[in-house]
């Protein structure tokens, strides 16, 4: 069996299972079931480029890490992953923050990548690349000699081409992808748009293209999950919580706080059920879990103090000297607490505006107890929509419908709740982690790299 490379911006700690961050969670479970060598940025800044990378190997995985300049940092990671990709790619042109350093330092980045990737390379290895850190490092890795299969999956959305070529680099960027042998999305609207995109700007449409682009929905271990939440029935924090309830419903939401998630939206939402059915005024309170990220980028300095003040607004309207409406943290819950949390909350909200697929969709439902389970309350604008076909889907920009929904979950009979269930765990059980991870890295490593038809990649920006 050939070798697995993973490459990601960032590298997870393999010791810990703290990780928060839809990516981090799936690699280090696909990592960790799979073995094989895993390369990225280790989170350190140093004041100079490293001359080797770190290695260290933890079981079956080998880490290879390097450490970022503070420049490398603001211009690659920060100045156009995350202020221009991020938002770009979830249909938020407000948000980006065009900066022709930023971009040059995320190809110095992808090239200084490239330049310590391929020496650690066997021949016979197969190549994952993930996500939109590390767009161009597959045409860097060929720049430099690599003839490995490569593949590459997209995490995030991938958007219509006329909101892609709102940058000026879209071209060589979609240019730079192409130089993989398989390309992932997380749903058939992604590869559709992507396939779009080629058909506007290369001189063939995607599907002919090289047949090599397709989709691969992210999934999670539901067993280790559901076990998580088993467990978690012993701690005295979830005792606290179950009994805290008791009589009372909770609704629980997770996300890293990020604008793409939806949460002053969510927050209105909730605001609006205590005004529309006023019986739930007292019995149901809103647990939202938000634990910081990119914190040096403006806009999510921004959403942080809109929320502050939403919560605040919200609770000072409704709260009770009993009853907190909602419950606000924003810090990270260890992973096991927060399985605990999902199964003793009777709706899991998951409402963001835009996003690749929505890990905790999945969780949610993997933790809950199969004879009296709650009910997810879904946006349909998460990549996971395409799946979870039974959940109550909704539009998180219709305040009033998010409302209505939430009303409907919240009094929803113990057979429907049941019906649904069943549903949703065979759907996230048969495309789980390990069914991503074997499908897409069989199908990269049946890809006939030397047949491969080039003739018509010549395109026009
Ligand atoms: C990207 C895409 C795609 C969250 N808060 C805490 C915590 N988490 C965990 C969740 C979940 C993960 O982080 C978040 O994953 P999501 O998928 O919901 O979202 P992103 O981070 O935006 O992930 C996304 C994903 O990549 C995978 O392809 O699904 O669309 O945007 O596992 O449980 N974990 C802990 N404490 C927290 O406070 N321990």
């Amino acid at each position: 069996m050939s070798r697995l490379v993973i490459v990601s911006n960032r590298v997870a700690d393999l010791r810990k299972r703290t990780q928060t961050g839809g990516l981090a969670v799936g690699l280090a479970d696909a990592m960790r079931c799979r073995g094989g060598l895993w390369f990225g940025w280790n989170g350190k800044i140093e004041a100079s480029p490293p001359e080797q990378p770190h290695i260290e190997q933890f079981d079956n995985v080998q880490m290879v890490s390097l450490p970022l300049t503070r420049e490398d940092y603001e211009q690659y990671y920060l100045g156009y992953a995350n202020a221009v990709l991020w938002p770009l790619f979830h249909y938020r042109l407000d948000l980006t923050q065009h900066d022709r350093a930023a971009y040059a330092g995320y190809r110095r980045v992808n090239a200084m990548f490239a330049r310590h990737l391929a020496p650690q390379l066997r021949e016979d290895d197969i190549v994952w690349i993930h996500d939109y850190h590390l767009l161009t490092l597959a045409e860097e890795l060929r720049r430099v000699g690599c003839r490995q299969r490569i593949g590459f999956f997209l995490h995030i959305p991938f958007p219509p081409h006329e909101i892609l070529s709102a940058t000026s680099e879209h071209f060589e960027l979609i240019n730079a992808l192409l130089a993989h042998d398989l390309i992932g999305f997380q749903t058939k609207a992604d590869l559709e748009n992507f396939n779009n995109y080629l058909g506007h700007h290369f001189s063939c449409a995607g599907d002919t293209l090289y047949g090599q682009a397709d989709a691969f929905p992210i999934g999670i271990d539901v067993e280790d999950f559901s076990r998580l939440s088993q467990s978690a029935g012993d701690d005295i924090l979830i005792d606290r919580i179950r009994r805290g309830i008791l009589g009372r419903s909770q609704i629980v939401g997770v996300d890293r706080l990020d604008y793409s998630k939806g949460l002053p939206e969510r927050m209105r939402a909730f605001d609006r059920l205590l005004e529309l059915y006023p019986e739930h005024q007292r019995t149901v309170s809103y647990l939202q879990i938000a634990p910081p990220t990119r914190e040096e980028v403006a806009a999510y300095a921004d959403i942080r103090v809109e929320l502050e003040r939403f919560a605040g607004a919200i609770n000072g309207r409704h709260a009770d000297f009993n009853w907190t409406p909602i419950k606000y943290i924003h810090r990270n819950v260890s992973r096991d607490k927060l399985a605990g949390i999902f199964q003793t909350s009777n709706v899991g909200l998951v409402t963001p505006l835009r996003d690749g697929m929505n890990l905790v969709a999945k969780e949610y439902v993997a933790a809950q107890d199969p004879k009296n389970p709650g009910v997810l309350v879904l946006s349909r604008f998460a990549g996971a929509a395409e799946q979870l076909e039974e959940a109550l889907q909704v539009n998180p920009y219709d305040i009033d419908s998010v409302a209505k929904a939430l009303h409907a979950a919240l009094i929803m009979p113990l057979e429907e709740r049941q019906d649904r269930h069943t549903a949703l765990l065979a759907r996230i059980k048969k495309q789980d982690a390990k069914w991503w991870v074997t499908t897409f890295v069989e199908r990269l490593g049946a890809v006939q790299v030397d047949g491969k038809d080039t003739d018509c990649l010549v395109g026009a920006a």
